[in-house]
């Protein structure tokens, strides 16, 4: 018989490897099973709007980065054999990536939020987005309002120890 004290209890040390072997307590549902939230609507970066949108000024960007995704590179280099990204304090800058590898890329910038450009206009406001694989395309915007050396990567662990890192570095004007 099983010792009731050995398999539950809160807090009890010892209860989960017990689950894992085979005292299972909530077993799969049927395979016919379909959770109410897949006949949602999938939210796409093209679906949402900025409650809080950044603060861009009008016209156009100061400084433009295109920037293919290949898996291990960023724009054609691979760090650490691989240059900054200059951008000057207080510049508007957009990022434009293209993804021509098989695999989706979360891509992060650490130090800033910026904001995604969508077909109905000023997108999220996020400091990681994904950009699809075989084609996918992303831009965003940001403002260079935070000096630093801040890493730009993609936030899978093993593309970026592959190499997909670049810095973003500027000073106080
Ligand atoms: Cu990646």
């Amino acid at each position: 018989m099983a010792d009731r004290r050995a398999a539950g209890g809160p807090g009890r040390l010892g209860t989960r490897p017990a689950a894992l072997h085979g005292q299972r307590r909530h077993p799969a549902p049927p395979v016919a099973d379909r959770p109410a939230e897949l006949t949602g609507q999938l939210l796409a970066y093209d679906t949402l709007l900025a409650r809080e949108p950044l603060a861009l000024p009008d016209g156009a960007p100061d400084r433009r980065y295109d920037l293919v995704l290949s898996g291990t590179e960023i724009g054609g280099q691979s760090y650490p054999d691989a240059d900054p990204l200059p951008v000057a304090e207080g510049e508007w800058v957009r990022f434009t990536m293209r993804n021509t590898s098989a695999k989706w890329h979360p891509m992060h910038l650490h130090g800033h939020h910026f904001q995604v450009l969508t077909t109905i206009g000023r997108g999220p406001v996020k400091d990681t987005v994904t950009v699809p694989a075989r084609g996918g395309e992303v831009t965003f915007d940001f403002l260079a309002t935070n000096p630093g050396r801040w890493l730009f990567h993609c936030h899978n662990h093993h593309h970026m120890e592959d190499g997909m890192v670049r810095l973003v570095e500027y000073g106080r004007r």
